[in-house]
């Protein structure tokens, strides 16, 4: 009975085997029209970046294109994203913000 009990619970633990959550980056995106200072406050207030960092972000969106704002899991990364276009939005900027698996 033990080694029954014993040798099911190995078989459910290979079948269940927890796998590492996957993980999502949230990337803004540049544009010709949304002012550098309206994406620092973005990068303050959604992903927590002092002013230094949040300008460097910018800066680095600004030149290359797009920038990586933190890597989430799925629900946190959507969640981001929903935010900062919701947000982009109401101040009538076309900034945009995506999510893309690591
Ligand atoms: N390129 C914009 C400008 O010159 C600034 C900008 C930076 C816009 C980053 C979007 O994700 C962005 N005003």
């Amino acid at each position: 009975m033990a080694t029954r009990k014993h040798s099911e619970s190995i078989l459910e633990a290979e079948r269940t085997k927890v796998q590492p959550p996957r993980l999502y980056k949230v990337m803004l995106l540049n544009d010709d029209f949304t002012p550098m200072d309206f994406v620092v406050t973005v990068l303050q207030r959604f992903f927590s970046m002092d002013r230094e960092q949040a300008t460097r972000v910018m800066l680095e969106v600004h030149r290359n294109g797009q920038g990586v704002c933190g890597v989430f899991s799925r629900d946190v990364a959507a969640t981001k994203v929903e935010q900062v276009s919701s947000f982009a939005r109401e101040h009538q900027h076309p900034l945009a913000c995506v999510m893309e698996e690591e």
